[in-house]
């Protein structure tokens, strides 16, 4: 694969997605800007950087970024918080964010995430263009950002690449993660064909790996030439009955996130 000529920055990158992609895209020789909030704890990537910089400070974002051709935007806060703890990172954040892509003239590929769709029944089949049902303030404003990145499209040519990740980790841990999981393997796939595909506009892709129990169908992967390779599939057998006895849980496609403060009546 190609690697991108201009600086590319990668925020979050002290966080565990954001470590990986460190070290991976670090090892395919990509001009990497590494930043978070707290330190990276690993060694750095060769010709890579590192700036602490806090999201909620606009200024600090738009110099970190002033010369790069793409914006990996990995950081804020990654799972349910109270409401004002998302406020600063995730949507005064993401502001920061599209603003200093807007004055760099760079694409964004922004992590956001299935909680936007939460809410929606883990039988109803979903295409990426499927009415919003955030399962949380984290939903929430990952449906913000979603919609600030079409914004800026459409105002200012800024493109985005949508990234709507399922269940990152090394392996699947439930049943539900045998329909959302997406391999570390396969996110580096994607998450560089978002970054060098040729024009992209505005693009949201699942990020799931190729799961026979997905919840999810159409998207605009086609747009960024990217295919999962890896699969839940050989963990069904031992993890199929490995369920929550949370009914809200279970039902619904956010699981776990559905349940948190859920007070509505359930008859
Ligand atoms: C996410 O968006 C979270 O960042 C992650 O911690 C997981 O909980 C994941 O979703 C998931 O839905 O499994």
């Amino acid at each position: 694969m190609r690697i991108p000529l201009r600086p590319v920055v990668l925020t979050g990158a002290s966080g565990a997605l954001g470590r990986e992609l460190s070290r991976r895209l670090g090892e395919a020789g990509w001009p990497l800007v590494l930043t978070d909030i707290v330190p990276f704890p690993d060694r750095l990537p060769a010709g890579a950087r590192f700036i602490s910089a806090d999201l909620n400070d606009g200024g600090a974002v738009v110099q970190l970024c002033a010369g790069a051709g793409t914006i990996i935007h990995f950081g804020g806060v990654s799972t349910e918080r109270p409401f004002e703890d998302i406020l600063g990172p995730n949507i005064r954040g993401l502001y920061h964010i599209y603003e200093a892509a807007r004055c760099a003239r760079a694409r964004v590929v922004f992590a956001s995430s299935n909680h936007v769709v939460g809410f929606h029944e883990r039988t109803t089949p979903l295409d990426a263009d499927c009415a919003y049902r955030p399962d949380g303030y984290y939903g929430l404003s990952k449906a913000f950002g979603e919609l600030l990145a079409r914004l800026y499209f459409d105002k200012h040519g800024v493109e985005s690449v949508i990234l709507r990740i399922g269940s990152c980790f090394p392996q699947p841990r439930d049943a539900r993660m045998l329909a959302t999981w997406l391999s570390y393997a396969d996110l580096t796939r994607l998450v560089m064909c978002a970054a060098l595909a040729e024009r992209v506009g505005f693009a949201t892709v699942w990020g799931a790996s190729a799961n026979a129990r997905t919840f999810w169908r159409r998207d605009d992967r086609a747009v960024i030439g990217w295919q999962p390779q890896d699969s839940a599939d050989p963990f069904i057998p031992v993890l199929e009955n490995r369920v929550s006895d949370n009914p809200v849980a279970e039902r619904y496609q956010g699981g776990a996130f559905c349940a948190i403060d859920y007070t509505r009546d359930r008859g």
